[in-house]
């Protein structure tokens, strides 16, 4: 059994072996921020690292998941070249190894991979301004906007259905059916929130169906700490955690975003009457990534912009619920409610962000005439 804190000193050596890494190894930490796979930072003589162990269990096609990420790193890179800009923009560089390969399964049978450490810069999960805020946006937004031209049939579903919510509702149901941890007493009244609120699931799901919106390709895990600011001038540098880049919807992007960085309180935290949704916060999202995105959102995207905060509030206040019902087997948790937390603490972000529904849509239309959006393709 592998200890998820821990990158053992065997494997650190055949890693600098095989991804070819000449300069000298330091040492390194562990940081402890995203909820799926283990990284740790490693500093080698004037240079530093990324080395990731990928969550196996939550990614089950590895092969797909790192071609979407060589090809698309690889395509935005070109990209970026071609703007010839001064603005400090970057692209993540995964290591190419001696086989040819983007990831190396190591003797201790798990599968790592390495990528060149974004030096100062900073990724936000607290404590951040609507300025670094509205920095994500545009970051995320030219993100997207590169990846227009990607043709979508190139793209692997490295977790297939990840935002389809109708499907999510259905793992939701079968897992409260199953109750294998036997924790559904203690959380009724979440199972009748999410109940309640079921219409929701087939809201995006039907309109990329019948074609109302399109299928773009999207990033799909878009919150603040995904995103590198550039610690001097508050910029945004480069997009992070590629694993989920996959065919959907804009929407998806958008929400999650608003998901976590509206919330006026850490997605765990305990306290719910610290949980609300910021205004400002939500203003300077949308006008950050509709300045980037003018020429390329549809009327019927823009519609229902403000509506995708609610949405995968939802969906994701239901996965952590999902996973509680389960037995803790999918997000990481540092205590044994902490899913639980999670789940309260989404659910009554939807309440607020349901309340606030009429104002963010007021504020999307009025940031869309500021910018003479009409709607386009
Ligand atoms: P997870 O899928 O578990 O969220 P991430 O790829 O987001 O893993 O990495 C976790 C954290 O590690 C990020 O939030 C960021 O703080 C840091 N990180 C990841 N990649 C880099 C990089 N290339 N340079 C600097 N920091 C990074
Ligand atoms: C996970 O990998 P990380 O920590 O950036 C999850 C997202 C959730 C998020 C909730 C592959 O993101 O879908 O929205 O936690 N990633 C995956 O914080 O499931
Ligand atoms: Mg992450």
């Amino acid at each position: 059994m592998i200890d998820r804190q821990v990158l053992q000193p065997e494997i650190i050596s055949e890693l600098i072996d095989n991804f070819g890494i000449k300069e000298k190894y330091n040492g390194h930490i562990r940081l402890n921020v995203g909820h799926i796979n283990d990284t740790f930072k490693v500093c080698c003589h004037n240079k530093n690292y990324i080395f990731q162990r990928i969550n196996t269990s939550v990614f089950k096609n590895i092969d797909g998941l790192i071609k979407n990420i060589a090809d698309v790193t690889a395509y935005i890179r070109d990209k970026i070249n071609a703007e010839n800009s001064d603005e400090r923009n970057e692209v993540l560089n995964i290591l190419q190894g001696k086989d040819g390969k983007y990831c190396y399964t190591a003797s201790d049978g798990a599968i790592y991979r390495i990528y060149d450490f974004i030096e100062n810069a900073i990724s936000y999960s607290g404590a951040y301004s609507p300025e670094i805020f509205k920095e994500s946006a545009v970051t995320f937004a030219k993100f997207q906007r590169y990846l227009s031209g990607y043709p979508v049939e190139k793209i692997t579903d490295s977790i297939p259905d990840f935002h389809n919510t109708a499907k999510r509702y259905e793992a939701f149901e079968a897992a409260v059916k199953r109750d294998i941890a036997g924790r559904r007493a203690e959380v009724e009244d979440l199972i009748a929130f999410v109940r309640k609120r079921k219409a929701y699931k087939d809201t995006v799901v039907d309109k990329l169906a019948d074609g109302s919106i399109p299928v773009r390709v999207t990033h799909n895990d878009t919150k603040l700490n995904n995103v590198m600011i550039d610690r001097e001038t508050g910029k945004g540098v480069c997009v992070i955690d590629l694993d989920t880049i996959m065919k959907g919807s804009l929407l998806y992007d958008f929400g999650d975003s608003v998901r976590f960085g509206c919330n006026t309180a850490n997605e765990s935290e305990t306290d719910l009457d610290k949980v609300e949704a910021d205004t400002e916060m939500f203003k300077a999202y949308v006008r950050g990534y509709l300045s980037v995105m003018k020429d390329t959102i549809t009327s019927e995207e823009l519609e229902l912009l403000a509506f995708s905060g609610i949405l995968m509030t939802y969906e994701c206040g239901m996965r952590f619920l999902t996973d509680y019902l389960e037995g803790d087997v999918y997000f990481r948790v540092d205590e044994p409610l902490q899913n639980l937390h999670r789940a309260r603490n989404q659910f009554k972000l939807v309440e607020d962000l349901e309340k606030k529904l009429k104002l963010f849509n007021r504020i999307v239309a009025d940031t869309a005439r500021d910018l003479s959006i009409g709607g386009g393709k």
